[in-house]
C-alpha cells in the first residue's frame, strides 16, 4: 500500500501525466499504470488483452476490432487453443497489429452481482497480467473488460480492474507498465475516478 508521502508524489505525477499515475511497488523499480482514450488495435504494447469469449473464435466489440486489425491468421491461431475458461487466458501472436503479442481472455457476464462476477472480472485482469509476466512482456494495455456487451456496471468494473493491477504491480515487478485503454470518454472517466479513489484510500 501507498504512504502519505508517496501519495503526495503521486498526485504530482498524475497530474504531469494527464492520466497516468506512477506508483512505486518497493523492489527497486517503478511500476506504471496508466489510462488513455483510445482504440486499442492502435496501441504499441508487448502485450493488448482481447475481451474474449469463452469460445476464442472471435465476436463483436473490441474483440471483432481486435480480429480484423491482426488479419485471419490470428482466428487460425485461436482455432488451435481449445477455448478459455471465464476468468483464465491464453495468449496468441499479435500479427498484423503493432502490439507482439494478445492474450485472450473472457471476462463474466454480468448476472445481477450475486453470482461471483467481480471475483471473476479480477480473475480475468491477474491471469492475464501473470501470462503477459511470463511471457517477458513489460508493458501490457488493457480493454474495459466485460462492460461492453457483457453489461457489467463500468463503475464496478473499473475498481475491481485499477485494484487488481494495483495488487499485482505491489507483488510482481517483471511488468513496467499498464495500460487501460478507454474507448470512450465515460469509460476513461470511470477508470480515471477509481484510480483516484484508490490512491485517496477509498
Ligand atoms: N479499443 C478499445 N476498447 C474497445 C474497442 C477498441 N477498438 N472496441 C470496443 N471497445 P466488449 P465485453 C470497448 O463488448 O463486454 C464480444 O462479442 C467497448 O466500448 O467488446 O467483455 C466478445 O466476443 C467496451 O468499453 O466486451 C464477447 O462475446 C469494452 O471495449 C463479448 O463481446 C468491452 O466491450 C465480450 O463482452
Amino acid at each position: 500500500s501507498i504512504s502519505m508521502k508517496r501519495e503526495s508524489e503521486m498526485k504530482n505525477m498524475y497530474t504531469e501525466f494527464a492520466g497516468a499515475g506512477t506508483r512505486d511497488t518497493g523492489g527497486g523499480g517503478i511500476d506504471m499504470i496508466g489510462i488513455v482514450k483510445g482504440d486499442i488495435t492502435k496501441f504499441r504494447a508487448d502485450a493488448i488483452v482481447n475481451a474474449a469469449n469463452t469460445g476464442l473464435l472471435g465476436g463483436g466489440g473490441v474483440d471483432g476490432a481486435i480480429h480484423r486489425a491482426a488479419g485471419p491468421e490470428l482466428l487460425e491461431e485461436c482455432r488451435t487453443l481449445g477455448g478459455c475458461k471465464t476468468g483464465e487466458a491464453k495468449i496468441t501472436k499479435g500479427y498484423r497489429l503493432p502490439a507482439r503479442f494478445v492474450i485472450h481472455t473472457p471476462g463474466p457476464v454480468w448476472r445481477g452481482g450475486d453470482h461471483g462476477e467481480e471475483e471473476l472480472l479480477a480473475n480475468s485482469y491477474r491471469s492475464s497480467l501473470t501470462l503477459a509476466a511470463e511471457n517477458d512482456c513489460k508493458t501490457i494495455a488493457f480493454p474495459s473488460i466485460s462492460t461492453g456487451v457483457y453489461g457489467f456496471p463500468l463503475d464496478r468494473a473499473a475498481a475491481v480492474a485499477v485494484k487488481t493491477i494495483c495488487d499485482f504491480l505491489d507483488r510482481d515487478h517483471r511488468l513496467g507498465e499498464v495500460t487501460m485503454v478507454c474507448f470512450d470518454e465515460k469509460t476513461r472517466k470511470a477508470y480515471e475516478d477509481a484510480m483516484a479513489s484508490l490512491y485517496r484510500g477509498n
